[in-house]
């Protein structure tokens, strides 16, 4: 069934309509986040700058979430410096009238018959898919994780990784009065801004220092460096150093036993890989590790890994030609931020509308731009910004040296970022530095 057949005149009667599952759309976006919404908008945008408008349910939102949150504001809220609530919308009202929203999850891809299996177990037919389904957080890898998290003021442990417990990392913070050891975790592999788990790290450092408490930190990652890019590691570790944080490389939690305030972690490298180290904690901030959605790795739009396995120029999936991926949940081989998803976006829209209109994908692409704007204390701010290759590509790296905290680049987001997100990302309207420069001005 598609609403298209509705008059115009009655966006939210199309809505309804469309939102019963077993329909057809011309394009579903699987996910209601940062890669989808920004998408649908400026697929559907697109096709109306052409004077070829889409008709309404033609392009549909699958997501059962209540709610969208600003993701990366979750480390602003864990510093204490704004409210979880600012950063959360209803799901509902960023999704566009004019298109269907489909209140369930999927649980499955049948892309030989162009259709997703929902939650309920009905199918929804597409003409082209876009996934942008995110990424899942496996809690449970670490022993004792969930149970800790569920009682922080007990544990001592929280996460800025959740709504649920952003709020409570500063809490935590703001109540230790040193003692024992505060220790920063980042797990092995692939997490969502991995910058995240050290800013943590600098920002509650930050704070006990203006506060005049007196903590000794560590920073423990299962990673075998700062960050991935050797320029900005190089220059983070040196940060870290100057602020006396301790740090650990290639040693990752593995259990939590909130009851002795005891970490226990692998070592993962070196003479004493395989030996597990116990350490006890005054205060833990715990970032659980990352991996694809477990349904989506049973699916057969998943690589190897479990990622929608779509070519990283041109976002294109390399088997079924009508389907492309973005974000957190694709096989990109960047770091996943909301700042990859204004690289990443464009490029989508253009090579799938232009499949759409002329049955040969478009031929733009993605080099890799990703952002992570590192918090190293309060007012200061690191601005890594790179592409494919762990190679620079910084916005304002002809002016000022990148790798140098500053004010500004604090400011820009902390304040300016939120605000850019809901207004026009989210609206298809902010294309990252591009939106700021024109791209003449830009580095290739
Ligand atoms: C960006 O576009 C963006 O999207 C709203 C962010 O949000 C989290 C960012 O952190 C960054 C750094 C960008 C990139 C944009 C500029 C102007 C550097």
């Amino acid at each position: 069934m598609s609403a298209s057949i509705l008059p115009k005149t009655f966006p939210s009667l199309a809505r309804l309509a469309s939102s019963s599952a077993g329909g057809k759309h011309k394009v579903v976006v699987i996910g209601g986040g940062a890669g989808g919404l920004a998408a649908a908008n400026q697929i559907y945008n697109a096709f109306k700058a052409q004077g070829n408008t889409l008709a309404d349910g033609d392009v549909a939102i699958v997501d059962a979430n209540q709610n969208h949150d600003y993701q990366p504001g979750w480390t602003i809220v864990g510093s204490g410096l704004a409210a979880k609530e600012s950063y959360r919308r209803p799901l509902a009202s960023l999704i566009s009238p004019n298109f269907a929203h489909i209140p369930q999850n999927a649980s499955g891809f049948e892309p030989g018959a162009n259709q997703v299996v929902l939650a309920d177990g009905s199918k929804l037919n597409y003409d082209y898919l876009v996934v942008a389904a995110g990424i899942q957080i496996n809690f449970d890898k670490i022993k004792g994780l969930s149970g800790a998290l569920a009682d922080p003021s007990k544990s001592k442990i929280s996460s800025i990784y959740t709504y649920e417990t952003a709020d409570k990392a500063w809490d935590l913070v703001q109540n230790f009065k040193g003692d024992g050891e505060a220790i920063f975790t980042q797990p092995f592999g692939v997490v969502k801004c991995a910058g995240a788990p050290q800013k943590m790290a600098y920002m509650s450092d930050s704070y006990w220092k203006s506060a005049n408490v007196p903590v000794h930190s560590t920073f423990v990652t299962g990673m075998p460096s700062m960050f991935a890019v050797p320029h900005y590691s190089k220059a983070l570790d040196a940060i870290r150093q100057k602020k006396g944080i301790d740090a650990e490389f290639n040693t990752n939690l593995v259990e939590v036993r909130p009851d002795d305030k005891v970490a226990v972690f692998e070592v993962l490298a070196g003479d004493n890989k395989g030996k597990k180290i116990e350490k006890e904690y005054g205060i833990l901030h715990a970032v659980p590790p990352m991996g694809p959605l477990d349904w989506i790795k049973k699916s057969p739009l998943a690589d190897s890994v479990g990622w929608v396995d779509v070519d990283q120029g041109t976002l294109q999936h390399k088997k079924y030609e009508n389907v492309f991926s973005l974000g957190d949940s694709s096989s990109l081989p960047t770091s996943k931020t909301a700042a990859a998803i204004t690289g990443q976006t464009p490029v989508l829209t253009h090579n799938l509308v232009t499949l759409m209109e002329t049955g040969k994908v478009g031929n733009a692409i993605y080099d890799g731009y990703t952002s992570c704007p590192l918090f190293t204390g309060r007012g200061e701010l690191l601005l890594a910004e790179f592409k494919y290759g762990a190679q620079r590509k910084e916005t304002f790296g002809r002016f000022i040296d990148q790798s140098v905290p500053n004010r500004l680049f604090y400011h820009l987001t902390k304040d300016v970022m939120p605000k850019a997100y809901f207004s026009r990302m989210l609206k298809g309207n902010w294309y990252g530095p591009r939106t700021v420069f024109p791209p003449q001005f830009l580095p290739s």
